[in-house]
C-alpha cells in the first residue's frame, strides 16, 4: 500500500472535517441498519479521537462501537478511474458501508487500510459513507484485552483501570488519523519495496515495484532526483505484474542524521505512448549493521540518545496533528535527542516521513503491548503476525526506521507461561516472520525486570532492550542504591547474552513546580537526578547503544490510583512545556 499523494495521474479528496457520529451503547446499529443512515447523537471532528472531543456526552471511557458517517460527491470522468478508499488507522477496528452496501473491515488499529470502491460508488450524487468503529479488545487481539476476571484470576484487583486495559496509556478510540479517497487510474501502481546499501562511495538501491493489474504494451520509466536534478533514467519495456531492478548511484550521500539525504525515484508508466500512471517515492540510501556491540550506521557507530514516545496531546487524543509533529521533532532537535522508540503502537506515515527528513532513528514497535501468556491463543499468533507484515510493508521504505520491536513487555503480569517452551515457540515464531520479511534491520524486544535475565526475549532479540524502573517502582527514593542495581543487572546480561544493550525506558514520575532538597519521589530534582544517574552508569558500559528516557511528554492513561489522569513521566507536560530535567539533558546531549 503506497501513501497517497497528488501528481499528473492521481488525485486525493479529503474526507476530513465534520463526520456525524451515533452510539451504538447495545450493539443494535446493525439490526437497525444504521449502514442506510442514522440520526445523529453528535459531529465529531476526524483525525481525532472520540473520547476527549465528546467526554460531555460520555464518550471520554467509552469502550463499545460508535457509527460515523458523512457525505461525498465525485466528479464524473472522462477517462476510467479507479476509487480507492483509504484509512491511515481506526482505532481499534471497522467496518465500512458505502450507499448501504458493505465494503469491508480491518481489525487492527494504528495501521492504514483500502478498499477499491469502484463499483460502489456513484457519479454526480451524494454518497454515503458509513464506519463502524469499535475499540473493544480481547485476549486475541493486539494489542490484548484484558477483563475484570483476569485480574480476579491474577489476585490483581488493585490494579485494575477504567477502562480495563493492559497498557500504561489511553485507548482512545476513532478515526485517529486521515480518511481519504483516492482517484486512481484505471491500472496503478500499488507498492514499491526499497532496499539499500553502500558500496564504498556508491549507493545501490534495489527496488520492486507492483501494479493492480496486467499492463498491456507498456513501457515504464524509473528515474532518480537528487533534488530537480535527474542523476539516473532508464525505460523497461514489456513488464507484466512486477518489476524489479537495480540502480547504483556514484559519489552517494548516505543518510544519517547529520545529513538526512533524500533522493526520489519516480515511476513513469506508460501504456501505448499514454502516460498511464506516475508515483514518485523518497528514499535515503543507508545501511544498518549490528557489528562488536556497537549499531553501525553506513559502517560508523552510533549511539541512540532519545525517547520513548506516545501519539497523545489534549482534546485530540492520538488524533494526528501536523503541527504537533513539528512542535515534538522540534523540541526533540533541542534537546538533542536522534532517535525515539514508536512505543507501543506504529505512529502515524506523516512521523515517519518527518523522521525521514530531519534525520531521526526509529525503533518501530507493533501493538503487541505487555501480553500476558496466560490469555495467548493460535488467533493472537495470528494478529501478531497479521500486524508485524502490515507494519513492514507499510515502513520498509523509510531510511529513519533502524530496527523492529516486536511487542513491549510481555510478562508483565507475571504468569509463569511468558517463560513456557510455548511462549519460547511463539517468540522464535514471530522473530523468523519479522527475519524473512526484512532481513536487513535488526530485531529486538523491551524487556519488563519481571524475570529478570530469564526473559525469552533476550535470547532471540540482535540487541537487547532493557525498560527499568530501579529508582521508581523498585528502590524509589534511592538514587544511588539504584544506579549500582542497574549496573550489575547490565553487567550480568551482557555476561550471558554477549549483545548490545539499550536502555529502552527508565524515568520517574514528575509535578512540575513541585521541588525538594532531598531525594522526593515527583519532585523535579528527583526526576533530573534519576536520569543523571542511569546516564552515567550507561556510559561506564561499552556494550550500551543508546538511552531511551521514558518518556518524552506526560501522556494520558486510563483512570487508575496510581496516575493522576496522565502519567508524569515526560521531560515535557502533555502541553509540551519543559520540565527541569530538559536543562540538564539538553546539556548533556548536546554536548560534543
Ligand atoms: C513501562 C511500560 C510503559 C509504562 C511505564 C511506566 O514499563 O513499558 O508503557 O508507561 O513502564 O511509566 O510505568
Amino acid at each position: 500500500m503506497l501513501y497517497p499523494q497528488t501528481n499528473r495521474r492521481r488525485m486525493i479528496q479529503e474526507l476530513n472535517g465534520f463526520w456525524e457520529l451515533k452510539i451504538d451503547r447495545d450493539d443494535s446499529g446493525r439490526n437497525n441498519n444504521w449502514k442506510n443512515g442514522f440520526n445523529k447523537d453528535a459531529i465529531i471532528g476526524v483525525p481525532g479521537s472520540w473520547n476527549e472531543q465528546l467526554s460531555e456526552i460520555g464518550l471520554m471511557d467509552y469502550v463499545g462501537s460508535i457509527w460515523y458517517q458523512r457525505q461525498f460527491y465525485i466528479q464524473p470522468q472522462s477517462i476510467r478511474k479507479q476509487y480507492v478508499l483509504r484509512f491511515d488507522s481506526a482505532d481499534f477496528s471497522a467496518e465500512v458501508w458505502l450507499n448501504g452496501q458493505w465494503i469491508g473491515k480491518h481489525q487492527g488499529g494504528f495501521l492504514p487500510f483500502e478498499f477499491e470502491i469502484s463499483e460502489f460508488v456513484k457519479e454526480d450524487q451524494p454518497n454515503r459513507l458509513t464506519v463502524c468503529v469499535d475499540n473493544r479488545l480481547n485476549h486475541d487481539t493486539i494489542p490484548q484485552g484484558i477483563f475484570t476476571d483476569d485480574y480476579i484470576e491474577f489476585g490483581k484487583q488493585r490494579d485494575q483501570s477504567y477502562p480495563s486495559t493492559v497498557f500504561d496509556f489511553m485507548a482512545y478510540g476513532g478515526l485517529n488519523r486521515s480518511v481519504r479517497l483516492l482517484v486512481l487510474p484505471a491500472v496503478y501502481m500499488e507498492k514499491v519495496n526499497i532496499d539499500t546499501q553502500i558500496h564504498d562511495s556508491t549507493g545501490i538501491l534495489y527496488y520492486r515495484a507492483e501494479f493492480s493489474d496486467n499492463l498491456l504494451d507498456n513501457e515504464i520509466i524509473i528515474s532518480v532526483y537528487d533534488e530537480e536534478t535527474c542523476i539516473d533514467k532508464r525505460r523497461v519495456k514489456e513488464v507484466s505484474k512486477m518489476l524489479e531492478g537495480q540502480i547504483e548511484i556514484k559519489k552517494c550521500e548516505f543518510w544519517c542524521p547529520d545529513n538526512p539525504k533524500l533522493y526520489s525515484l519516480q515511476f513513469e508508466l506508460f501504456e501505448g505512448g499514454y502516460l498511464l500512471d506516475e508515483y514518485s517515492i523518497e528514499f535515503g540510501i543507508r545501511e544498518i549493521k549490528l557489528h562488536k556491540n556497537k549499531i553501525l550506521l553506513n559502517g560508523d557507530p552510533i549511539f541512540l540518545k532519545g525517547f520513548g514516545k506516545h501519539e497523545d496531546f489534549p482534546v485530540l487524543g492520538k488524533g494526528l496533528s501536523h503541527p504537533l509533529i513539528i512542535k515534538d521533532f522540534e523540541l526533540m532537535k533541542w534537546i538533542g535527542a536522534n532517535s525515539f522508540r514508536t512505543s507501543h503502537y506504529p505512529y502515524s506515515e506523516e512521523i515517519m516521513q518527518m523522521a525521514d527528513r530531519t534525520g531521526f532513528l526509529i525503533i518501530d514497535e507493533v501493538p503487541a503491548v505487555s501480553m500476558n501468556f496466560k490469555y495467548v491463543t493460535d488467533k493472537t499468533l495470528q494478529n501478531h503476525k497479521t500486524v508485524l507484515t502490515e507494519l513492514i510493508n507499510r515502513d520498509r521504505n523509510h531510511p529513519s526506521v533502524i530496527a523492529w520491536s516486536v511487542a513491549n513487555e510481555p510478562g508483565i503480569w507475571g504468569e509463569k507461561e511468558a517463560v513456557s517452551s510455548n511462549a519460547d515457540k511463539y517468540w522464535k515464531e514471530i522473530f523468523n516472520h519479522v527475519k524473512k520479511m526484512d532481513i536487513s534491520r535488526p530485531i529486538t524486544l523491551p524487556t519488563c525486570a519481571v524475570w529478570k535475565n530469564r526473559d525469552i526475549a533476550y535470547k532471540y532479540s540482535d540487541f537487547i532492550s532493557v525498560n527499568r524502573y530501579w529508582g521508581w517502582y523498585e528502590m524509589p527514593g534511592e538514587i544511588e542504591k539504584a544506579g549500582a542495581k542497574l549496573k550489575e543487572e547490565l553487567l550480568s546480561l551482557f555476561k550471558l547474552y554477549h549483545k548490545p544493550i539499550l536502555l529502552s525506558e527508565f524515568g520517574a514520575d514528575t509535578v512540575e513546580g513541585l521541588h525538594s532538597t532531598y531525594p522526593q519521589l515527583f519532585s523535579e530534582e528527583y526526576q533530573t537526578d534519576l536520569i543523571n544517574e542511569y546516564f552515567k552508569v550507561i556510559k561506564s558500559l561499552p556494550f550500551t547503544i543508546g538511552e531511551h528516557i521514558w518518556n518524552f511528554a506526560d501522556f494520558r492513561t486510563a483512570q487508575h490510583h496510581r496516575r493522576i489522569v496522565v502519567n508524569k513521566k515526560g521531560v515535557f507536560n502533555r502541553q509540551r512545556e519543559p520540565k527541569s530535567a530538559a536543562f540538564m539533558i539538553r546539556k548533556y546531549w548536546t554536548k560534543k
